[in-house]
């Protein structure tokens, strides 16, 4: 009922009251509570699944993202996702990329458990007994988002011993990639298999791909297909390697350092320096004092611009370790150290500048981050990694952006990302020109993220100085800028 029939029934004699509920005009609840609704929709009462039909297991890189969202609505719940996680940490040190919920059918996702087989094939590197992991490991978010949670509610965090039971395991996950994924030997951490950058079919990857021989088609089946458009997922001969590759590593009992794929990016290796920064100041919150992590995290900044960084394009770009050259593609992993606040200036505003060039189109022909060059042969305005925009990586460089003083873009991206996200019913990822939703809905990390940059204090997020935020978010900031030096 409308409210003027409401109204006029309010006076109607032969309208007894009692009958007429009232009606309200329907309004949508606001964004903050649909975005929360996602995260509880999700959550699995230890750790928060990034899709219900997609992908119904806990992924290591989408926990730490939605940590970071899931601090503004429950501190405990977002401590309880990372530590979920870091209970299925290997012996050796990695955090693997899925921990697997025993409750959910096997023929739910591929790969399954009996694919990577962790308790018996990865016995020798530690694999845990008691809970069933992929052997592959994703991008290292996790000391940064500890932090970030940390700082949410630090009285709660010192009283659980929040921090003091994480620290030892993101060390030993650092440790991990630091000492056995050095395969290129200059200092920066390889992956060993798209899954473990996170953007599975970037055509970064196309050239060391090829020389991967496809697992044949009829020895597994996808299940990714039940739920999303075969037109906005990786191909067919896209999974037949990363079958081969994920099972000849398997068959190696996961030792490091044979296979045939391995490539230095720029952003896990972003990602790894900002943690960096993050297990300083967890560690001068712990009583240490922090700056070895910091000179190491400085020596890694000089290593990513050493061996990744092309002044030519003005972006950073993928080293092949097996042949020892760069990868000529342009993806928004290489605009992700914009991150870093250890980047020299001139590097941060050219990463600035091909971020708004045609390559991009940033506030011209795109409002959010494409995935891939909107100019490159290999661009897909739907499929995946090869051209969408993604919520996690428009995070990314929004806080990049902040972080280098570029507060008018940072506004403008968030705005954009807020609104295509309340749009879309949390999309997964969109067409980056249309912001038509792709993949899955009531995705994780976007529904997270929304709520982090919900938070963010309009127009003010992050000063130069790292002390433009207020309260809470005070802390958070100057982590992102590695800022404790002061
Ligand atoms: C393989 C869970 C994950 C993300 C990745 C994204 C996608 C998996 C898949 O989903 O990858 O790990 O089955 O396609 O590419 O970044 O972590 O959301």
């Amino acid at each position: 009922m409308d409210r003027t029939a409401q109204l006029t029934a309010r006076h109607d004699g032969h309208t007894a009251p009692a009958a007429v509920a009232y009606d309200p005009p329907s309004a949508p609840d606001p964004l903050h509570v649909r975005a929360a609704r996602v995260l509880e929709d999700n959550w699995t009462g230890g750790s928060t699944v990034p899709s219900r039909g997609l992908y119904p297991h806990q992924w290591s890189w989408d926990s730490a993202f939605i940590a970071v969202g899931l601090r503004h609505v429950s501190p405990l719940r977002a401590q309880t996702e990372l530590e979920t996680l870091l209970d299925a940490q290997w012996g050796d040190g990695r955090i693997p990329h899925i921990v697997f919920n025993p409750s959910v059918p096997l023929d739910a996702y591929f790969p399954s458990p009996d694919f990577w087989r962790s308790s018996t094939a990865g016995r020798a590197t530690g694999a845990p007994r008691t809970v069933q992991t992929s052997g592959i490991v994703q991008p290292p978010v996790h000391a940064l988002a500890a932090w970030l949670v940390h700082c949410a509610d630090p009285g709660l965090s010192r009283a659980r011993g929040f921090l003091a039971r994480a620290h030892p395991r993101l060390a030993a996950w650092h440790r991990y990639l630091l000492h056995r994924r050095d395969l290129g030997g200059g200092g920066l951490a390889s992956v060993v298999h798209p899954w473990e950058q996170g953007m599975d079919n970037s055509p970064c990857w196309d050239a060391p791909l090829s020389r991967v021989t496809p697992a044949p088609a009829r020895s597994f089946r996808r299940a990714d297909l039940d739920h999303g458009a075969p037109e906005d997922r990786p191909t067919d001969l896209d999974y037949g390697r990363y079958v081969r590759l994920a099972a000849d590593y398997r068959n190696r009992a996961y030792a490091d350092g044979a296979g045939a794929f391995a490539v230095e990016d720029p952003a896990f290796n972003a990602l790894l320096i900002a943690s960096e920064h993050a297990l300083a100041r967890i560690a001068r919150e712990l009583g240490a004092t922090g700056t070895a992590r910091h000179a190491r995290a400085e020596r890694l900044t000089a290593a990513l611009i050493g061996r990744l960084w092309d002044p030519a394009e003005g972006i950073f770009l993928c080293r092949d370790v097996r042949t020892g050259r760069p990868i000529p593609e342009r993806g928004v992993s290489g605009l992700v150290p914009l991150l870093l606040p250890g980047l020299p200036r001139e590097v941060a505003a050219a990463l600035v500048r091909t971020l708004r060039g045609p390559h991009f189109g940033l506030g011209t022909s795109t409002r959010l981050v494409p995935s891939y060059d909107l100019l490159g042969e290999a661009f897909d305005p739907h499929r995946y990694w090869r051209g969408p925009a993604w919520f996690n990586t428009c995070w990314l460089v929004e806080r990049g952006l902040r972080v280098h003083g570029e507060r008018e873009t940072a506004d403008a991206l968030r705005d954009a990302a807020l609104h295509t996200a309340d749009t879309t019913g949390f999309a997964e990822y969109v067409d980056p020109y249309t912001g038509e939703a792709c993949g899955a809905l009531g995705f994780g990390w976007t529904a997270a993220l929304t709520l982090d940059l919900l938070h963010e204090p309009l127009g003010h997020a992050v000063s130069p100085t790292g002390t433009g935020m207020s309260g809470r978010h005070d802390e958070a900031a100057q982590d992102v800028k590695g800022g404790d030096r002061g």
